[in-house]
């Protein structure tokens, strides 16, 4: 991977990162994306699945198809890329870690205090009383799963298309965003709002925006730079490269 003298003393300077993590990430880990080739959205459209409506309609379908994506995600694994990201948290003061993945494989990985814009699929709530359900209760069902508490129906702990983020790690977000010195944008096709929004939020506020895709997407056009290639690649390069500089101690 080459990168660009620029890119490099950025990194090398750099006291506060912020960093938008996508499906990308974890493609590598054997999760499916879902605009990929790979993607799941090929077989389910996200109107029928990812949203309020379509659960209340068919809450059998929808927990179907979270069934089926926390089985895998059960069974896969971090890869170098969540690794890197643990590692490189402890190289500057200040880290701001956003991603839109529901996966939890951030937090397997050791990554601290990541901002889960549209939740985790490993906590269930109840659409009545609001309590949430802990994951050992539910990891595979067969039918609907409903609350131990007061019977209502449980759903799972995500976003849906229409349903507003959770508002303070949206804040936190975007004020990592304002003060970063660097953004990356890892493995996100950039067409999911508010989210897509950040790394515009950084380019105004005079961050160095760079993006790591194997591909150029949507947001190729307003970042400093993308570095082509897998995020399991990429990260564990630059974390090689901050640490020639950066002697931070860990927080
Ligand atoms: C809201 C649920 C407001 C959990 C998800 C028209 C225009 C603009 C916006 C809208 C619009 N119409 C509607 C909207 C708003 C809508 C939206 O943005 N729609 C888009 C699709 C047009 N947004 C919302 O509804 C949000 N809420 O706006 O509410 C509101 C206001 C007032 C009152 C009420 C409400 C809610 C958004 C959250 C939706 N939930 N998921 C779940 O089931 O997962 S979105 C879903 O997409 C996932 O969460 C995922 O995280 C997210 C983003 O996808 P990506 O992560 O980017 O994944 P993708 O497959 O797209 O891309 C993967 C990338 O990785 C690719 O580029 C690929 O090249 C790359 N890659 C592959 N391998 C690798 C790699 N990169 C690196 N390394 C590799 N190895
Ligand atoms: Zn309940």
């Amino acid at each position: 991977m080459t990168i660009s003298e620029k890119l490099r003393e950025v990194l090398q300077r750099a006291d506060s990162i912020c960093v938008l993590t996508g499906a990308g990430l974890s493609a590598e880990s054997g999760v499916p994306t879902f605009r990929g080739d790979d993607g799941i959205w090929k077989k389910f459209k996200p109107e029928e699945l990812a949203s309020f409506d379509a659960f209340i309609r068919n809450p059998a379908l929808v927990w179907e198809w979270y069934s089926y994506r926390k089985k895998v995600v059960g069974e896969v694994k971090p890869n170098a890329g969540h690794y890197a990201l643990a590692q490189m948290q402890d190289l500057v003061a200040d880290f701001t870690h956003v991603t839109q993945n529901v996966d939890n494989l951030h937090a397997r990985a050791g990554c601290r205090g990541v901002l889960e814009l549209h939740g985790n699929i490993t906590r269930s709530l109840c659409i009545d009383c609001g309590r949430h359900a802990g994951e050992s209760t539910q990891v595979i069902f067969t039918t609907v799963p409903k609350c131990e508490f007061c019977g209502g129906l449980l759903r799972p702990d995500v976003v849906w298309f229409g349903e507003l983020l959770p508002a303070a790690a949206f804040e936190q977000s975007v004020e990592g965003a304002r003060r970063c010195d660097l953004f990356l944008s890892i493995g996100t096709s950039g067409v999911v709002h508010p989210a897509a929004s950040l790394p515009l939020i950084a380019r105004e506020a005079g961050a160095s925006v760079v993006e790591i895709n194997p591909v150029y997407t949507d947001l190729s056009a307003h970042v400093h730079e993308t570095l082509l290639g897998k995020s399991g690649d990429i990260l564990p390069q630059l974390v090689t490269l901050m640490k020639e500089s950066h002697h931070h101690e860990p927080t």
